[in-house]
């Protein structure tokens, strides 16, 4: 088994569109979360690669890409889809590997960056400005227009999937990209990058320059030729990327994970309810941006709801990413370390019921068992922090607004979801939640590549994914004649 994306050497960059060495030939060992192995060495892009790769971008977006007709870009997008949908057997490889994904949640992967293409492909051409009533004797209307150079920041939980929402919406919209993928994971970003490449998409529109954050990535954002920023990420990092954008005036959006809960009331269809309370957390070993890692439960359900989510925490089993069982590894021992911390700081609280790691599992991976808790209570830091690991707390509540209080009383405001029949409660709580994604009786939608996404407070700004993305990687432009 290969880990090699395509034909590409992965210590290369992309830029304007060829395969190159960065510029100091330095690289950096890629691990392997399974087993903490070398899987293959990565460039160690820096500032004269973000450099190389800004002009290319704005050249792509200057000449060929910019001259491009919304037909012609949502052609190549599709192209691009039906690639990604062909190679799904290799992708999901990869990004199983890179990862340490359940191979199946990397399938799924495979198949959301293809929808995001599909999606975007169909929604270019749709994408159209009004035309103003104004005064006498002018005829006033607007126009969407692209930003120019955008700036592609992305992690290593889901990097297809990020990918697709971010670059697509950015390519769609006519924008050329430069795309800095994370040093923990970034084979399937280099696949992209070849994918886009046989698709026919113009040199420079999307050039690809992993690194470390603190030299590549932050020669990105402080780029004075880049447009616009998207970063998904953490607070910490978030902060210093708007920091960045403010120096030169850019637009950015963040999306900075969360702490999002489900609400389940006594008169829930709690069966219904199950599977979504437990994989919404342990999803990705709890690495989401939309894990739900609170659940809060009302009292007259609650003994029933922590012994049926019991019973599913000791059926899980972590194990190596090909394996595909339903928990991987964490993506390294550092974020391995991040979560045993807080599992530390858990210590004295009831630990309701945890899964196992499978006995063959290699001793260098990055396992933490699954752990359920409960004795919570809303202002710990297992309540209130992102851990981003397996890990969920159970707290109860009596009635909605105490509900309502909890949910809403974190930093965070990402996602939500309310579990109840009640339809007056239901609206109420839509309102009432602060999130940018309330799910009422479910949870996540399937993924939802045509649903706006995005949070407020430490959960960041702005929306991602659907029809919305594309206004936040355009400007509009006002244009009035004056005609007599
Ligand atoms: O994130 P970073 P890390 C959260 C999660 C996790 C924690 C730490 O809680 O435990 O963050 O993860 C690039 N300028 N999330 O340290 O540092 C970096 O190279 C520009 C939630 O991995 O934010 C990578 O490409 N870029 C989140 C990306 O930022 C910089 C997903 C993310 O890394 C940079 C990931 C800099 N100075 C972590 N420093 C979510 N919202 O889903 C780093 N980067």
């Amino acid at each position: 088994m290969t880990v090699q994306p395509f034909d590409v050497d992965p210590k290369h960059c992309l830029i304007a569109g060829e395969w190159h060495p960065c510029a100091s030939g330095e690289t950096l060992p890629l691990l392997d979360p399974s087993d903490g192995s070398t899987l293959c060495e990565i460039a160690r892009g820096g500032p004269d690669d973000i450099d190389r790769a800004v002009a290319a971008a704005r050249a792509a977006f200057n000449g060929p890409w910019g001259r491009a007709t919304a037909p012609e870009r949502g052609r190549v997008l599709q192209k691009l889809g039906a690639l990604v949908l062909e190679n799904i057997d290799h992708l999901a490889e990869l990004e199983a590997r890179d990862v340490g994904k359940p191979l199946s949640q990397a399938r799924a992967d495979v198949v959301a960056l293809a929808r995001y293409m599909e999606f975007y492909a169909g929604a270019a051409d749709k994408l159209h400005g009004a035309t103003i009533p104004y005064l006498d004797g002018y005829t006033v209307y607007t126009l969407r227009e692209a930003h120019g150079v955008t700036g592609h920041i992305v992690p290593w939980n889901y990097p297809m999937q990020i990918i697709g929402r971010s670059v697509g919406a950015a390519l769609a919209t006519g924008n050329a990209c430069v795309l800095k993928p994370a040093e923990e994971a970034c084979l399937t970003a280099l696949a992209f990058g070849e994918l886009a490449r046989r698709a026919g998409l113009p040199a420079g529109a999307l050039n690809i320059v992993p690194g470390l954050g603190a030299e590549a990535g932050a020669a990105l954002t402080a780029h004075s030729d880049v447009n616009h920023l998207s970063f998904t990420g953490s607070v910490g990092t978030g902060r210093l990327v708007q920091q960045s954008a403010a120096q030169n005036l850019v637009p950015v959006t963040l999306e900075l994970g969360g702490k999002s809960p489900q609400l389940v009331f006594d008169d829930a269809d709690i069966d219904a309810a199950l599977p979504f309370l437990v994989n919404a957390g342990i999803q990705n070993a709890g690495q989401t941006c939309s894990a739900s890692s609170r659940i809060l439960v009302q009292r007259g359900v609650y003994a029933q709801v922590v012994s049926k989510m019991a019973e599913r925490y000791a059926a899980l089993r972590a194990g190596p990413a090909m394996a595909d069982l339903a928990v991987g590894p964490l993506v390294s021992a550092r974020q391995k370390q991040i979560v045993e911390g807080f599992l530390a700081k858990g210590a004295d609280l009831t630990r309701i019921a945890q899964g196992t790691v499978v006995d063959d599992a290699p001793a260098g991976g990055a396992y933490v068992p699954p752990t359920l808790f409960e004795g919570v209570s809303p202002d710990h830091t297992l309540a209130q922090d992102e851990i981003f690991g397996p890990v969920q707390v159970i707290i109860p509540f009596t009635d909605e607004d105490e509900a309502r209080e909890i949910a809403n009383g974190t930093a965070y405001g990402l996602v939500a979801s309310v579990w109840t029949r009640d339809g007056g409660r239901q609206m109420r709580l839509a309102k009432a939640l602060r999130a940018g994604q309330v799910f009422l009786n479910n949870y996540g939608a399937g993924g939802g590549v045509e649903l706006p996404f995005g949070g407020s407070g430490l959960s960041g700004h702005g929306r991602e994914k659907g029809f919305e993305a594309l206004y936040g990687f355009t400007s509009l432009k006002t244009v009035a004649a004056y005609h007599g």
